[in-house]
């Protein structure tokens, strides 16, 4: 039978829809966590507990197996004023990690840093002082336990010089705030791995000596220690080379270690070339982590730039994370993923111009959808229009910077007056607010 005009035409938007889908390749890989368990090793993302729907959400639930709070279970966040306690986004996290069979870092009882107001501001005799660090620890970690899997119960103790850290805890109760903190720590919850974690102390340096001696003298006094935690806020081009060898000396002190915040900060804008060395990086970090028996594993700080703190706090940097804004794995994800062993289907590098779809925000019965259009290098738009077919019944509300129509349960979206021309290496996006109910599946999206 000689195939139909119609049926060549199908045949013809499947093989473009193909050509467009690469997230849908990408789906087909193993996911990360199942690499890391593969190895022994655990992978983590820091989360923010009001982001865990949608997109988000199914990539924390997927690729990860550990996740850290990034906020919600600081002093300040927990205990704005005091005595009124506010646990909505920690429970969340531990919440939605156990619905994933994921294990939680508690992050961060004992720190300088996003205190609430009170506590730093106020006036406090070393005994009161004591007595809050250790009734605040007994509190937190209590409520939590048995439910978490590590704390870092003291954050950022030290100088860059491997001095102590001139803190509201170090000047009010000496050195030994890290001895008590670990002993309160313990008692609140005998099965939690207790962790000082700390920044710049990836390789072997005056910090990270310091924190070595510190580890090793504690563990000499029998205070409850299990872990250091390297946070791995690193810089594109300065990855530490001796991050193997310092991770091997904690490991032969006796304690875990785990690589707690990695994130790779670049100048902007990003390139092929930068993206391609932050690949190799993120590869090298994590392969450091796999060669030591002891390191727990690793946890990046926000697995989407558009969830990181480093534009915020660095501005002109940014692109740190494996995953771009638009929640496309970035090369970086690769680097991972082949660190820990994956054979990893690659999308081919893009060529042509290519729509994705997804789904940054989602409650009840409404979601936010966004739709990235864009051109790789030698290829450009003047015009787009957009369209896909829901499979469950959900329905297209207002959009901006688009214009869709819905009939029955086909969308079609084109370009708004003023957004309508794509450059080469550029990229536009549009959004809209729907309706869903029962699922959300990402539809396939085709470019016309
Ligand atoms: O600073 C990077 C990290 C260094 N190690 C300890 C981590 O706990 C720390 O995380 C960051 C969070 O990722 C940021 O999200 O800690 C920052 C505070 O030092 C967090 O930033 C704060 C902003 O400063 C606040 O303005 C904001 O309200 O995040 C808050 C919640 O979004």
């Amino acid at each position: 039978m000689r195939p139909s005009l119609s049926g060549l035409l199908t045949g013809l938007a499947t093989v473009a829809a193909l050509l467009l889908a690469a997230p849908a390749a990408h789906a087909a890989d193993p996911p990360l966590r199942d690499l890391a368990t593969a190895k022994n090793k655990v992978i983590g993302t820091a989360v923010t507990g009001s982001k865990l729907t949608g997109t988000y959400g199914e990539i924390a639930g997927r690729e990860f197996n550990w996740l850290t709070p990034g906020n919600a279970m600081k002093w300040g966040s927990v205990e704005p004023t005091r005595g009124n306690f506010n646990w909505t986004e920690a429970d969340q996290i531990v919440d939605f990690a156990e619905a994933h069979d994921q294990d939680v870092r508690g992050h961060t009882l004992v720190w300088h840093s996003q205190n609430p107001s009170w506590l730093d501001n106020g006036t406090w005799t070393p005994a009161q002082l004591s007595q809050l660090m250790n009734d605040h620890i007994a509190l937190e970690v209590g409520r939590y336990k048995g439910r978490l899997a590590a704390w870092d119960v003291v954050n950022e103790p030290f100088n860059e010089d491997g001095t102590y850290r001139q803190t509201l805890w170090y000047n009010g109760l000496g050195a030994d705030y890290i001895a008590q903190a670990l002993t309160a720590a313990r008692a609140a919850d005998p099965a939690a791995k207790l962790y000082i974690n700390d920044y710049n102390v990836e390789g072997v340096n005056a910090k990270s000596t310091a924190l070595y001696n510190l580890v090793r003298d504690l563990k000499a006094r029998g205070v409850p220690i299990d872990g250091v935690g390297l946070q791995a806020h690193l810089i594109l081009g300065q990855v530490p080379s001796t991050l193997q060898q310092n991770i091997q000396r904690f490991a032969d002190l006796g304690v875990d270690v785990a690589i707690t915040e990695l994130d790779i900060r670049m100048q902007l804008p990003s390139t092929a070339a930068k993206l391609a060395q932050q690949r190799t990086e993120y590869d090298a970090v994590v392969k450091a982590c796999v060669a030591v028996a002891r390191c727990t594993g690793v946890t990046v700080w926000g697995f989407t730039d558009s969830d990181s703190w480093i534009p915020d706090t660095f501005p002109g940097q940014g692109a740190a994370t494996p995953y771009d804004e638009n929640y496309a794995p970035k090369p970086a994800y690769y680097g991972i993923a082949t660190a820990l062993g994956g054979t990893v289907t690659e999308p081919p590098v893009p060529t042509g111009c290519s729509a994705v779809y997804s789904v940054p925000n989602q409650w009840n019965t409404g979601f936010t959808g966004q739709v990235t259009i864009s051109c790789a290098a030698g290829s450009s738009l003047s015009s787009w229009r957009v369209a896909w077919t829901f499979g469950a019944g959900q329905q297209v509300g207002q959009a901006w910077n688009a214009n869709c129509v819905q009939t029955g349960t086909a969308v079609s979206c084109s370009n708004a007056s003023w957004n309508g021309s794509v450059p080469s290496g550029g990229s536009v996006s549009f959004g809209f607010n729907g309706t869903w109910s029962g699922s959300n599946p990402v539809p396939t999206v085709t470019l016309g």
